[in-house]
């Protein structure tokens, strides 16, 4: 395993970092990332996914999110698109939205999907996220409360045939594996390894030194990232810079996401120059996606 660790992050996703946007190119070539998630009192989590996917290159993103709190997201960032979803009683996505029509609309010229952020986790949400698992095959980056629900339906897991991105914070990861936090802490190489290979997903489990485990069994440890981080929302932008990075490079998927991880934690390293730990906030590293691309290699 040791040797393995050891890959650098120039080596890990050179022609990603290294790869300038064509000159002669157009939205279409960059992808469409479909985010879905939030509910009452979680409606920051898909638009700051959805603001990180923009401000990371994909074409276009749409997020799908329950009607009653469409409004507080799209406010965030005018360059994004909508679709309003049918809400139970908690402003989330309710199960009556899966039917052929919806779905339609939903998956249509869709590249990425991104779904979990502020999801929540009641019994409709659930429906809705298994059935809408089923119906799609599209590249998928799994968060935050997808994976909670995951967690209680592992068989649904399989990335077996099709790219599933699951993003753990080691209480997640915990839940995923049936395991305590501690567990997971102390044995973090070999479980993200098992638990990909085991499952044919790409594992981000997240933390100080993020490791990013591929079903085929490698594994690459980031170098960049700060405590200022430690705060929430960090984790939404993630999910939108990885599935962004997803839909402008779907042949270098495994490489996309290691790029995804090391330019998040990077644009964190150059806000928290400017700012300070303590005072950093998610959407600060957001601004310094800029100069993260800038001197990325
Ligand atoms: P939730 O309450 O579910 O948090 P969240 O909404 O998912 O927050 P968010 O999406 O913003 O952050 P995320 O962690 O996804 O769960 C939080 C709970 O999980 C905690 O109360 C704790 O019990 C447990 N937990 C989380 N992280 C833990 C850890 N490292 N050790 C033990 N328990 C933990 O994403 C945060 C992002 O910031 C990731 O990309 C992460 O890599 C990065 N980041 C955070 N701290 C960092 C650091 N010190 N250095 C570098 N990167 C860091
Ligand atoms: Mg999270």
């Amino acid at each position: 395993i040791e040797s393995e660790l050891n890959l650098t992050w120039a080596g890990a996703s050179k022609r990603i970092t290294e790869t300038p946007r064509p000159a002669e190119s157009n939205k279409g070539k960059f992808g469409h990332v479909l985010v879905v998630g939030g509910s009452y009192g979680k409606s920051g989590a898909p638009a700051m996914a959805s603001l990180a996917a923009l401000r990371t290159g994909a074409g276009l993103v749409t997020a799908a999110v329950a009607q009653p709190i469409l409004d507080s997201v799209v406010r965030i960032t005018p360059e994004l698109m909508t679709i309003p979803l049918r809400a139970g009683s908690k402003g989330e996505i309710s199960s009556s939205n899966l039917d052929d029509e919806t779905l339609k609309e939903l998956l249509d010229k869709k590249t990425v999907l991104a779904i979990g952020p502020g999801l929540g986790q009641s019994a409709e949400t659930e429906a809705f996220l298994l059935g809408l698992l089923e119906k799609t095959d599209l590249p998928a980056v799994l968060d935050a409360d997808a994976l909670n629900i995951l967690a209680k339906h592992p068989g649904k897991i399989n990335g077996r045939n099709r790219l599933r991105v699951l993003t753990p914070h080691p209480g997640e990861m915990a839940r995923l594996a049936g395991i305590s936090t501690g567990e997971v802490q102390a044995n973090r190489e070999a479980l993200a390894r098992e638990f990909s290979m085991k499952n044919h997903v790409t594992l981000v489990l997240k933390g100080w030194r993020t490791l990013i485990a591929h079903p085929d069994g490698s594994i690459a440890i980031n170098t960049t990232g700060n405590p200022g981080m430690a705060k929430g929302g960090s984790g939404d932008i993630l999910t939108g810079i990885i599935a962004a990075m997803l839909a402008q490079y779907p042949h270098l998927a495994g490489e996309a996401v290691n790029a995804a991880v090391y330019l998040h934690g990077l644009a964190a390293d150059f806000a928290v120059w400017e700012h300070d730990e303590h005072t950093l906030l998610a959407t600060d590293t957001v601004a310094h996606l800029s100069t993260a691309f800038r001197f990325r290699s």
